[in-house]
């Protein structure tokens, strides 16, 4: 299979594994960008040659520059220089796979180019969904869910008429804290917090995980890709991360899609669709799993996820006010500077902002200064 990709976002958790997938099959790397990681990418540079680099913290430039001035490879910088990737017409397939808010623009920028896109980014449809779907359906691109859950729900819709679906059941791990109370949650330290029992994953999405802010970004996420209301969606706590998602058609048939808790799977899916071909990852046993369990969510211990639902059932600019606060809150409880349990606190009492007005990209960016502000001011 021939392919030429492009990787936003290389040096994490999802980058390294697309190459590992991308090494397996032999597929062609013409860019790689990373924020700040100038060692690491200055490795993928070496070893997987691509044509363009980018390091998007101007900081790092000139001695990144410094670092591969002995190859042939155009460096570029900043965000301007990430949505030069995005744009470029060789990129092949774009993964964007940025941590953050930062994605967005990449991501529109790349269908903005006609560029087919492989979208790990969840913030990308969390604060933009409105507006990347409405402009990827203008400009006929694709985009393929990168994300565990998006893509098992993806895969269960393929060959199937989309006015049949009834609803969504969204997996959820749990999280390491899962069956814990509010009262067990005050002590909690970023350490423990980073230890996950299923899948292993950088800090951000981590301790997204742990208070289950990443089941709300998810839901939000769904709601956009597959042109769903938000009450079709039911997000089922399923430890074992075995099934991935389901989804019920109108018959109450379910379909769901299994697989060992390997994000390589939906990874090489998203950049080998409609072909599927052995993955450089284990087999899935039932037999060795020999039961699987599913519980509903604790909506009062996690409160994060019951304010991204809110926020999605107001729609508009409130995602965006959820997601920013949440980005912010998780930054500083990895500092040491506030509490497991403030984060969800601050995250709800962000809605209680007024935050109106058309979803476009400037609403966007001025929605995430005034979650910041918001935050900054509580602390
Ligand atoms: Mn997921």
């Amino acid at each position: 299979m021939e392919k030429n990709v492009t990787i936003l976002g290389s040096t994490g958790s999802i980058g390294t594994q697309a190459l590992d997938v991308c090494r397996a099959h032999g597929f062609h790397v013409y860019a790689l960008a990373a924020n700040t990681s100038e060692q690491k990418l200055e490795e993928q540079v070496r070893a997987f040659h691509p044509s363009r680099v980018c390091i998007a913290d101007p900081a790092h430039y000139q001695s990144f520059c410094t670092r591969v001035r002995d190859l042939n490879v155009e460096v570029l910088t900043g965000i301007e220089g990430l949505c030069e990737l995005a744009a470029d017409k060789q990129a092949g397939i774009v993964l964007n796979s940025v941590m953050g808010m930062v994605g967005l623009r990449p991501t529109l920028a790349a269908i903005e180019a006609g560029n087919t896109l492989a979208l790990a980014n969840k913030e990308t449809l969390v604060t933009g969904g409105e507006l990347v779907m409405k402009q990827a359906t203008e400009k006929g691109v694709r985009i393929f869910p990168v994300d565990s859950e998006h893509s098992a729900i993806f895969q269960c819709l393929e060959g199937y008429r989309h006015c049949h679906l009834n609803k969504i059941l969204l997996t959820a791990s749990g999280g390491p804290f899962f069956g814990m109370t509010r009262k067990d949650l005050e002590e909690i330290t970023p350490a423990r917090a980073l230890k996950h029992p299923n899948w292993n994953m950088g800090a951000k999405i981590t301790i997204d995980s742990a208070t289950m802010m990443n089941k709300g970004l998810e839901v939000i996420e769904a709601v956009h890709l597959f042109d769903v209301r938000p009450e079709q969606i039911e997000v089922v706590v399923h430890r074992e991360s075995v099934i991935h998602s389901l989804v019920e058609f109108d018959d109450y048939s379910v379909i769901g899609q299994l697989g060992v808790p390997d994000m390589k799977i939906p990874i090489q899916y998203a950049l080998t669709y409609p072909e599927r071909t052995a993955c450089p990852t284990g087999r899935l046993s039932l037999t060795d799993y020999g039961k699987l369990t599913f519980y509903k969510p604790d909506l009062e211990t996690f409160v994060c996820l019951k304010a991204a639902l809110e926020a999605i059932s107001r729609g508009g600019l409130y995602p965006t006010l959820v997601n920013s606060a949440n980005e912010l809150l998780v930054e500083l409880f990895l500092k040491g500077k506030i509490s497991f349990l403030q984060i969800g606190d601050l995250v709800c009492k962000v809605l209680g902002e007024q935050c109106d007005g058309p979803v476009t990209l400037e609403n966007i960016l001025a929605a995430e200064q005034q979650a910041r502000q918001f935050v900054l001011s509580k602390i």
